[in-house]
């Protein structure tokens, strides 16, 4: 049989402003994840439109799409297009899961929920003609004894970090705002691999660099404690997300720095405790923000920073604030959110009754533009606010200022790298991109990620005699 698996982009991807390099970071691991449970006889054929042109003029005899928000226009207008030449179309993925009644105009099945125990069931339907409309994943979830990602599967060439991978699913906290809820209803909502299922996939992943996609990489800090002691000695540096609380108890990032962690993306959100309540993200109220900073500094890793604008209690100070508290404790990366409603979320629910969301243009609902009615502040506001911040937080000034905020040199350079390279280098990007030369790229990420203590004089020294180092200088001096 032959079968054709979809990425299509998200539609900002596309418009000329925004920043391809953004897009050619992970590999679609969801479908590969999916590829593996095909039959090795199998013709399968695994297309990204965010790193390749997609052809849509084959004929393959099923067709299975990824539907995320913000792509489900473009998604949905493939889906007819093969649908109109008879071929069986399958849709799944977040926001087929949000809105199911949606999707199934365009699909000849949909996927609510994740698929791991679905997907092989649909596949015997369809070998027997006996398939239904709904595939709903509710019991018997499960990780174990699933098939090895596709892994053959990706072009790993087009990505920056194609050494993603996932180890659980979902996440033990219930935060108004989030996905997860609505996505793993009515089944467990929070399930991790086997310990040795994983370290055989790390061990298959050439090169250095992992990056854990994990909703929260030590949901379940035992489990987490584990996996990184049997991570000790396997040579790898990381990346991945957790929560303040779960840094603050100290022993699992503990066991991950030492096991190769050297950046986190932590949720933040908001310094607000009426808005942490509000939003029922109670792992956060009464945690000590600044002493988590000081901890993963301690242990040399760098941070990005998660925090969300127009939360119910922001007003017209929250863009200053956040910016100069992200500065001033040194944070690497911060990624501003405006506050994002998604159908299926409580936060959608209520705002739904205060009649308060102001579109159903789904292409809208990216993070970067307002969909709802903010209390405290103007749409217009918050929209400029957001803009302001990023502005700031990125000027050369903040960045040499948080960079050189840190002790010890090598930490310096390291977070100037980091920073100035994400989000000053956008031609660069595009260029590396364009040239096929995204690969060359990562044994440069794995320098600036390696561990501090073990990097020698040489190399602290190759890295401020870099055209890049001398380039910052410039760019800043003319400032
Ligand atoms: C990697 C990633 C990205 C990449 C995506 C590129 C890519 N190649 O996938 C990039 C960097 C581009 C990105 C961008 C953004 N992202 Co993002 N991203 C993720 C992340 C961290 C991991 C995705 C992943 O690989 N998961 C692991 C795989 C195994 O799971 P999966 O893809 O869901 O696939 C499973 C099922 O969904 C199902 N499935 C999927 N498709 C299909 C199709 C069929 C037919 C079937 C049967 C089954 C099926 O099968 C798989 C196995 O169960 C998720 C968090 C998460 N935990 O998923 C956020 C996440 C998807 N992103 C999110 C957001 C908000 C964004 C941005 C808006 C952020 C921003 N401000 O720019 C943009 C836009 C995305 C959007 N929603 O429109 C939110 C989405 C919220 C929502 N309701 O849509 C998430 C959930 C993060 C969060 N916790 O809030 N993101
Ligand atoms: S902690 Fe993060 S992943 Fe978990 S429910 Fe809250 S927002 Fe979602």
């Amino acid at each position: 049989m032959k079968v054709k698996l979809i990425l299509p982009s998200l539609i900002e991807a596309k418009s000329p402003i925004w920043r391809p390099i953004k897009y050619s970071l992970f590999p679609p691991l969801g479908l590969a994840t999916l590829a593996a449970y095909l039959d090795e006889n199998d013709e399968v054929d695994l297309q990204d439109q965010h790193v390749e042109k997609l052809n849509l003029d084959d004929d393959p005899d099923l067709v299975i799409i990824q539907v995320y928000i913000t792509n489900s226009s473009r998604a949905y207008r493939i889906a007819s297009s093969y649908q109109s030449r008879g071929i069986f179309v399958i849709l799944g993925g977040l926001h087929v899961s949000s809105l199911p009644d949606e999707a199934a105009n365009y699909a000849d099945a949909i996927f609510i929920g994740p698929a791991e125990q679905t997907f092989p069931a649909f596949l015997k339907d369809f070998k027997n003609k006996t398939t239904k409309k709904r595939y709903v994943s509710t019991l018997g979830r499960t990780l174990i004894n699933q098939p090895a990602i596709r892994r053959d599967l990706i072009k790993r060439n087009k990505y920056l970090v194609p050494n993603s991978l996932v180890i659980s699913r979902g996440c033990p906290h219930h935060c108004d705002f989030c996905y997860k809820d609505a996505f793993f209803k009515g089944g467990k909502s929070f399930y991790t691999r086997r310990i040795d299922d994983i370290l055989e996939e790390i061990d298959a992943l050439p090169g250095k660099h992992l990056y854990f996609l994990d909703d929260h990489l030590f949901g379940n800090s035992k489990f987490a404690i584990e996996l990184f002691k049997a991570m000790e000695g396997m040579n790898r540096v990381f990346q991945g997300a957790a929560t303040v609380a779960s840094i603050l108890r100290n022993d699992v990032v503990d066991a991950a720095s030492k096991a190769g962690l050297r950046s986190l993306f932590v949720g933040f959100e908001t310094f607000s405790s009426e808005n942490l309540k509000m939003n029922n993200k109670h792992q956060n109220l009464k945690q000590n923000y600044e002493q988590a900073v000081k901890m993963l500094h301690e242990l040399g890793v760098m941070i990005n920073g998660s925090f969300v604008f127009g939360l119910d209690d922001d007003d017209h100070d929250v863009f200053k604030r956040t910016v100069d508290w992200g500065v001033s404790n040194a944070i690497t990366t911060s990624t501003y959110h405006i506050l994002t409603p998604y159908p299926g979320t409580r936060l959608f629910e209520n705002m739904n009754l205060q009649n308060r969301i102001t579109t159903q243009n789904w292409e809208n609902y990216d993070t970067r533009h307002v969909v709802f009615k903010p209390a405290k502040l103007s749409a217009l506001e918050l929209e400029q606010g957001y803009q302001w911040a990023y502005n700031e937080f990125y000027s050369w000034n903040n960045i040499l200022k948080a960079s050189l905020s840190h002790e010890k040199i090598q930490h310096q350079l390291k977070a100037l790298f980091y920073t100035g390279g994400w989000k000053k280098f956008d031609k660069f990007w595009t260029f590396a991109i364009n040239a096929g030369g995204l690969k060359y790229m990562l044994p440069f990420l794995e320098l600036i990620l390696s561990e501090v203590k073990k990097q020698n004089e040489v190399e602290v020294a190759q890295l401020r005699a870099s055209p890049e180092i001398a380039e910052i200088q410039q760019v800043y001096k003319s400032q």
